[in-house]
């Protein structure tokens, strides 16, 4: 992409409404605009990001053994009386009337609609268990949106619901999903910590949420100092999802982690020296509700014996437009975001310092053409901008990597490799300048 055609709308002051540097920069970068409280338009910049995110967050439930389908955003009313949460949901459920004056409205969340979907087709022990993940927009009126994207009325939600014939059978599904949790979340560059939780609206006895930590969180959080050391994906790098996951999960609950609401100072009791007292970003959150649902609303299966029992249910969401932010949270600094690389918009940036001058033209356009050519997502600043200007905005927008072409390292055959997370800069020959990009 080059700059001077890419809408890329970003801000030098810092907009006053932003309280903290994830919703600052996400304005200042243009990713994101909002259109009403809590609700945001996501730019090309922001959807590049949200659509790598979502795509990592894809890949681990499938590896898992979800299944990914869609479910509308609006629902139908009577589903959620079934189940008692029409009235319980409360006012941060937007309710709509339809043109027939039926009851309708934006869903917050999915058990009703998945488990509705699930007693219509599924009748028998044979075909579960059964996980089905979908990637949609979910709308909750908060009393308090906030945070840009951290707190929204309107947010990108992964959530998936497993379906069991007993509860052995359930909570392996859960396994499953706490450790496909914290993989998705060390891919994406993150330290989540997995913390026992309160189920809320959500309902059930097991759950757990998993958390950034980051001193502009939500929560307070309370945790063994052992899980800044949790090396998840080497630990994962064979994992067989229908083997037994019990003896890993046990491993990565052991250790002493709580948010706020579940911490009991008196019940914990790890040394004052080894507790992290921190605050964090709430994720993800995993529940296991047994027949919440398919009770009331008549879920039932056939067991081995004839027998038509309930299905054991869990559901687990992702919050992927939140992490956009939570990932600028863990990686920014004073010049602007830093992308991980598995989320960046853009791998590598080309810095064109003389504009019109052919020779830093010419090797910016050969190197550009290269790159594309191999598949490397590339922004090139071909703009007639100043070199300051130029350097500032790719910091802003965290491109990982900026090649920097001038005139004199064109005469003398080198251009300059900057990586904008430790900063460092070499200068290396432009025959060998793409090595790393290209394999
Ligand atoms: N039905 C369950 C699991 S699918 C559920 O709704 N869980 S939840 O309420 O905990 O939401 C799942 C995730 O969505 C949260 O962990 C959080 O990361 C994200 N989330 C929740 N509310 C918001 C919000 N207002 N703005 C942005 N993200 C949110």
């Amino acid at each position: 992409m080059k700059l001077s055609r890419y809408f890329l709308p970003t801000i030098k002051e810092n907009p006053a409404e932003a309280q903290i540097a994830s919703h600052r920069l996400m304005l200042r970068a243009g990713l994101i605009r909002q259109s009403s409280a809590g609700i945001y338009s996501w730019l090309p910049l922001g959807l590049q990001v949200l659509k790598k995110i979502e795509q990592i967050v894809r890949e681990e439930q499938v590896r898992a053994g979800a299944q990914e389908l869609l479910m509308p955003t609006i629902q139908s009313a009577d589903l959620w009386r079934e189940s008692g949460r029409y009235d319980d949901y409360g006012r941060e459920m937007l309710r709509i009337t339809d043109r027939h004056e039926r009851d309708m409205l934006y869903g917050p969340t999915n058990e009703e609609l998945i488990t509705d979907i699930f007693r219509s087709n599924v009748k028998s022990y044979k075909d579960l268990p059964l996980n089905l993940f979908h990637i949609q927009w979910k709308f909750r009126d908060e009393i308090r949106p906030r945070f840009g994207v951290m707190r929204g009325r309107e947010f990108l939600m992964k959530d998936n619901y497993s379906f069991d014939i007993d509860e052995a059978s359930a909570r392996h599904s859960y396994n499953a999903m706490f450790i496909a949790y914290l993989r998705t979340f060390a891919r994406m560059g993150l330290k989540a910590i997995p913390m026992r939780a309160d189920t809320g609206p959500i309902g059930g006895d097991l759950s757990h949420e998993f958390i950034v930590v980051a001193p502009t969180g939500e929560s307070e959080v309370f945790y063994h100092k052992s899980f800044d050391d949790l090396d998840v994906m080497s630990e994962t790098s064979d994992v067989n999802f229908d083997g037994d996951l019990q003896p890993l999960v046990d491993r990565w609950t052991a250790e002493y982690a709580a948010t706020d609401e579940m911490h009991d100072a008196t019940a914990c009791d790890v040394p004052e020296a080894e507790l992290i007292n921190g605050r964090g970003i709430e994720v993800g959150h995993i529940f296991f509700f047994g027949d919440k649902y398919s009770t009331p609303m008549g879920a039932l299966v056939q067991d081995n014996t004839g027998q038509k029992i309930p299905a054991q249910m869990g559901s687990y969401g992702i919050g992927v437009s939140r992490l956009v932010g939570a990932i600028i949270e863990a990686s920014h600094d004073d010049d602007g975001i830093i992308w991980p690389e598995a989320v960046a918009p853009f791998k590598v940036g080309i810095i064109n310092l003389r504009h019109g001058d052919e020779g830093t033209t010419g090797v910016c356009d050969d190197l550009y053409a290269k790159l594309q050519a191999a598949g490397v997502e590339v922004l090139y600043d071909d703009r007639d901008e100043r070199a300051g200007s130029k350097f500032s905005n790719m910091d802003l927008i965290g491109v990982p990597w900026q090649i920097v072409i001038g005139p004199r390292g064109v005469k003398n055959g080198m251009a300059e490799l900057k990586c904008r997370a430790t900063g460092e800069k070499s200068e290396v020959s432009l025959d060998t300048v793409l090595d790393q990009f290209i394999g």
